[in-house]
């Protein structure tokens, strides 16, 4: 006689059990739904977002989320947090104000491509040199999405958009090079083919004192796969997955095929240098003490 089977919960050890993220709770029900394009990569960032604070099990009052405008710019709209929509290109300034004075903050920046590399360039470049403790995702689709596809800083060479119809012309910025060598202390890129690695980006992000930035390669299939790679999400999504490489095979491939890849993983970490907010502080208590140019 075959013996039954019950299934009990010991046929799966608890560390290999996938937890339960109740997503819904931390949206704003009365803003969904989105206004995103259906399959977006702006909706697969978010929701790993929620999961990298969940992970975290942060108090939510102790998080704000601050965002520039853009399709990206909508997410403090969506997520309920502390948040502040903020103009475009000026995330940094509002969230460094922010951090200034309230600096047991977690501040979480969203930023599109435009918005944080070129109107808010100068901005980026500042508050990576001050390595401030906050978290910036740049969310970089390679292209202005909201405004109809113009190209950006980090739209590839050659690549047709709605102010380079014969195709770009510019090379691009790299964001991992530029925020480095401006002092950003984490430096990580991930990608929308790997949710789960965007969570872990930014949860490394967040655990990390001073300033990091996590660029997410994204899809918008919509104002850039259309017209260069695929209208279709999924497709768009599929090509980005097959440009990524980690850093230990990016090491075998020659400088050419590394600028046809997306080398991600953290990229670059400094532990120990001094925080601006921390130096801030200790300037003003000195000051106060009367010991100001010491
Ligand atoms: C000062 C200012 N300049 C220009 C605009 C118009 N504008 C709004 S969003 C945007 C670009 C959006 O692209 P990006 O920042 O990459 O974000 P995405 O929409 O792709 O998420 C521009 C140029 C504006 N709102 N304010
Ligand atoms: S236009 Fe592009 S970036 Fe904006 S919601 Fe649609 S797919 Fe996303």
């Amino acid at each position: 006689m075959v013996e039954k089977v019950v299934m009990t919960e010991t046929f799966i050890p608890k560390s290999h059990m996938k937890r339960m993220v109740d997503y819904d709770t931390y949206l704003r029900s009365n803003k969904m739904p989105t206004l995103w394009c259906s399959g977006c990569g702006d909706g697969l960032v978010m929701k790993a977002l929620i999961r990298a604070l969940d992970d975290l099990e942060l108090d939510r009052d102790n998080v704000a989320i601050v965002s520039g405008i853009g399709c990206s710019g909508r997410m403090s709209s969506y997520l309920d947090f502390n948040t502040l929509h903020t103009p475009h290109g000026r995330t940094l300034p509002f969230a460094t104000g922010l951090k200034l004075i309230k600096p047991e903050a977690h501040v979480i920046v969203i930023a599109g491509d435009g918005d944080a590399l070129a109107i808010g360039g100068n901005h980026l470049l500042h508050t990576c040199r001050r390595n401030i403790d906050l978290t910036l995702i740049i969310i970089n689709n390679f292209i202005y999405g909201l405004t109809g596809g113009q190209f950006s800083p980090t739209t590839p060479a050659g690549s047709i958009a709605q102010t380079s119809p014969d195709g770009a012309v510019e090379p691009t910025l790299d964001t991992v090079a530029v925020t480095k060598a401006a002092g950003a202390t984490y430096v990580a890129r991930t990608a929308v083919s790997n949710p789960r690695h965007i969570s872990d980006m930014i949860k490394g992000g967040l655990a990390h004192k001073g300033m990091a930035v996590i660029e997410v390669v994204s899809n918008c299939h919509i104002n850039f796969g259309r017209h260069n790679v695929s209208g279709k999400p999924e497709e768009m999504i599929a090509w980005i997955g097959r440009r990524t490489v980690s850093p230990d095979t990016a090491q075998y491939l020659n400088e050419a095929e590394k600028r046809e890849r997306l080398v991600v993983g953290v990229l670059h970490q400094v532990d120990g240098r001094p925080e601006y907010v921390d130096s801030y502080y200790q300037k003003a208590a000195q000051i106060r003490n009367g010991g100001g140019n010491e």
